[in-house]
């Protein structure tokens, strides 16, 4: 008996293996089959097997790319590269509400130009939020080099929270950088202009028109900048541009790249030679180096005035204060990046094959010593480039940007002419390996490549010509954003994502467990200013407050109706419309357009929106839910009535078109109460499993709880009409008592499904 149950179990194990080996082969076998048909090399299936995230699963980084001209951010997942989310900041979107709602009208309002409402923005660098030197996960920070403004995005919803515009420049590409605890945020000028607006000819370039660099205070408990407590450094009219923070050693310190310190001015119109000629003429430009601690000291002293209403550090102050030095860079470089250790600084020679880099602890002891090779035009201390460089690496033809690895003194370098990325020690000069890019990368981006502590193991180039990568789609292609494997020796290419939204300059990426945001708000947020909303309404309270012509109406959203169902309004009333979604679902998001008034709302679960406008025409004007909500989604709906001036509403009831008989009544009593035996078996088997254990189960038994209280409600109401014989609203609330049963039974059934699929287990 024994020995026939041990030759049985063995047989059985023969079997199990012979089994897996020949559905190991068969899988084998399909996988070259797919492998021949589209033409996959085995290369090609380990990258897909690298980028791969299955479905439901989770990317190891999020980036925050610039959006470039669309005045966007985009955010997106690494390794798969899937594109989460474009958040608008600069430029009205409609999806999201952003420049449609009165709440975030009120954010762009902030970012006028000369009182000019200003509807895009061109996003160059985005920078998160640090402390120590590391990425926090809480803010983000990006500029619009067009109209020298700033703009912070809170990471707990991913909304745009304020945008600030420059008190002094004209242009601004030089932005954003943070200082290690982002005390402050950098943004530098481009192109030099007048400080006031006012109207200076162009032969008094040099003397009237200035660059500059500010540092924004920003706030990390409120999350906002405070431009009364920022400063500027006003500099001279050469064509500032990008930034970085000291770290570490060099904390306090801030370096500035710049081109064009020829002073020149284009006038091809003139005859004169073009910008480009005039502009690059000279072998080397500036580096400034600014001592933002000691200018804080100052304006904490209250030792510098304010000029335009906010701190303007003058250059005759920063002389005289030892806040501002010049050394030379490789003519007309582009970036300029602090080591993580804090000890040097690389700068990109753009039209030089160099990337050079200089020893922070040699600028120092030259401002120390006060050796300097003389002063620029405007006086300022110009430290020789002798003094200051550690080496010069060739890297290549048009190196542009630097991002560091998480292996000491290995930095990656974008080469703009080649189309290349070099890998190389700053500390030993070694080139280490290149790797043909497609085509013409500008920056590049390593895992927190900026930060203290770079992750290394993959790299993003940021390609300005996508050419041949992808299906044409006309002559205005997308741009390609390439992911590359630096985890080994030798870069290796993983993906090709085409970016259709702008052409994006600089992303950065944060570990994606550091990002924690919320799902809903709480009830009657206004989350644009993230406090509660004066208008804010609860369920039963909807009201319509009529002061003279201007009506406010407080309504709210829920699965699947908006209340109010009519607005009446007059010709020439001023409508503001103020929409709480009471939902406590995650994911439920209802939206509110209506027809001719460019009224767009998106509405996430607790939030309050407002749409104000003025309705000039008599007419009607449907309004409804733009988000696919519920399976009577197509039904949250409603009319706008604007009626001629003096019109008197009729009484007179509205007529159904369809009659209901007692019969039908009970037809839908008899489905209501099948119905409620569906979901007493999905009840009865989410409660015999261990739900409590799966969050987004308890989250959708809530919600299913919720919804049952309604239908309770409905139910109510039908049995009262029924018992005063009323068929026809005994009928109409039983069929409102079964959609809730619906939405119940559709949440059940979400909720059950997950249970199944991720091993629940039966509980007594
Ligand atoms: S840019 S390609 Cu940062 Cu605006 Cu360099
Ligand atoms: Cu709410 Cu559709």
């Amino acid at each position: 008996m024994k020995f026939y149950s041990r030759l049985g179990g063995a047989l059985l194990l023969v079997a199990l293996v012979s089994m897996m080996i020949s559905s190991f082969a068969f899988a084998e076998s399909k996988l070259q089959k797919v492998m021949k048909e589209r033409g996959l090399t085995e290369k090609d299936v380990l990258a897909a097997a690298k980028t791969y995230v299955p479905t439901g699963g989770r990317d190891e980084y999020i980036v925050c790319s610039s959006g470039g001209q669309s005045g966007h951010v985009i955010f997106y997942g690494i390794p798969s590269m899937r594109i989460l989310k474009y958040v608008a900041v600069f430029t009205p979107e409609p999806w999201q509400g952003y420049g449609f709602d009165d709440e975030s009208k009120a954010v762009l309002a902030q970012g006028r130009i000369q009182g000019k409402d200003i509807v895009f923005g061109d996003t160059h660098h985005p920078a998160f939020s640090e402390t120590d030197g590391d990425y926090n996960g809480r803010y983000v920070f990006i500029n619009d080099k067009a109209n020298p403004r700033l703009a912070v995005i809170d990471l707990h919803d991913f909304e745009t929270k304020q945008i600030v515009a420059n008190p002094f420049f004209r242009s601004a590409h030089g932005g954003c950088f943070v200082t290690p605890n982002t005390e402050y945020v950098m943004e530098a000028s481009q192109y030099a202009a007048p400080y006031k607006d006012e109207f200076v000819p162009l032969n008094d370039f040099n003397d009237e028109y200035r660059g500059g660099l500010t540092y924004w205070k920003f706030n990390m408990d409120s999350g906002r900048l405070e431009p009364e407590n920022s400063f500027t450094f006003e500099m001279p009219p050469y064509s500032q541009d990008l930034c970085d923070a000291g770290k570490g050693p060099s904390y306090g310190w801030g370096f500035t790249n710049s081109f064009c310190t020829e002073r020149y001015v284009g006038g091809i119109e003139k005859g004169r030679p073009p910008y480009e000629a005039g502009c690059s003429s000279k072998d080397t430009d500036f580096m400034h180096v600014t001592n933002w601690k000691k200018a804080e000291e100052l304006v904490k002293a209250g030792k510098v005035t304010k000029v335009n209403g906010a701190y303007l550090i003058t250059m005759e102050q920063a002389i005289k204060e030892e806040l501002m030095f010049l050394i030379p860079e490789p003519k007309s470089p582009h970036g300029v990046d602090v080591t993580p250790d804090g000890l040097h600084i690389l700068v990109a020679g753009k039209l030089d094959s160099h990337a050079w880099v200089y020893s922070f602890e040699k600028i120092m002891k030259a401002i120390k010593d006060k050796n300097f090779e003389g002063t620029d035009p405007y006086g300022l201390p110009i430290i020789s480039l002798d003094t200051a460089l550690e080496r010069s690496v060739n890297v290549g033809l048009g190196p542009l940007h630097n991002q560091f690895d998480s292996v000491d003194g290995v930095v990656y370098t974008s080469i703009y002419v080649d189309s290349q990325i070099t890998k190389w020690n700053y500390k030993t000069g070694k080139i280490l390996d290149t790797l043909p890019i497609h085509y013409n990368v500008g920056h590049l981006m390593t895992m927190e490549g900026d930060t203290k502590h770079p992750d290394g193991k993959y790299l993003v180039a940021l390609n300005k010509l996508s050419i041949d990568r992808f299906n044409p789609v006309g002559p205005l292609h997308p741009q390609n954003h390439q992911l590359i494997d630096i985890s080994g020796a030798q870069m290796e290419l993983l993906y090709d994502m085409p970016l259709p939204l702008g052409e994006p300059h600089y992303a950065v990426a944060i570990k994606a467990d550091k990002l924690q945001p919320t799902v809903r708000y709480k009830t009657g947020w206004n989350s644009r200013k993230d406090e509660k909303s004066p208008f804010r309404c609860r369920a039963g309270r909807e009201k319509v407050v009529r002061e003279g012509n201007k009506v406010d109406i407080y309504g709210t959203l829920i699965r699947s109706h908006i209340t109010p169902e009519t607005i009446e309004v007059y010709e020439g009333d001023t409508v503001s419309i103020h929409l709480t979604n009471l939902e406590r679902a995650q994911d439920e998001v209802h939206g509110f357009a209506m027809y001719g008034h460019n009224v767009q709302l998106s509405i996430e679960p607790g939030k309050t929106a407002s749409a104000t406008f003025t309705v000039d025409k008599a007419g009607v004007y449907p309004y409804y839910c733009t988000e696919f909500c519920s399976a009577l989604h197509l039904e949250m709906q409603g009319y706008m009535l604007v009626m001629p001036k003096g019109y008197k509403p009729q009484d007179a009831a509205i007529i159904d078109g369809e009659k209901y008989t007692k019969a039908d009544y009970e037809a839908q009593v008899a489905t209501n109460i099948a119905t409620q035996d569906v979901i007493n078996q999905v009840v009865g088997f989410i409660t015999s499993h261990n739900y409590k254990d799966f969050p987004i189960v308890v989250s959708l038994v809530e919600d299913a709880t919720d919804q049952l209280g309604f239908a309770e409600e409905a139910k109510t109401k039908s049995e009262v009409a029924a018992a005063e014989g009323d068929f026809q609203n005994a009928m109409l609330w039983a069929n409102q008592w079964w959609q809730y049963q619906v939405k119940t039974a559709d949440l059940g059934l979400r909720a059950k499904t997950h249970l199944e699929q991720n091993g629940a287990k039966k509980v007594k």
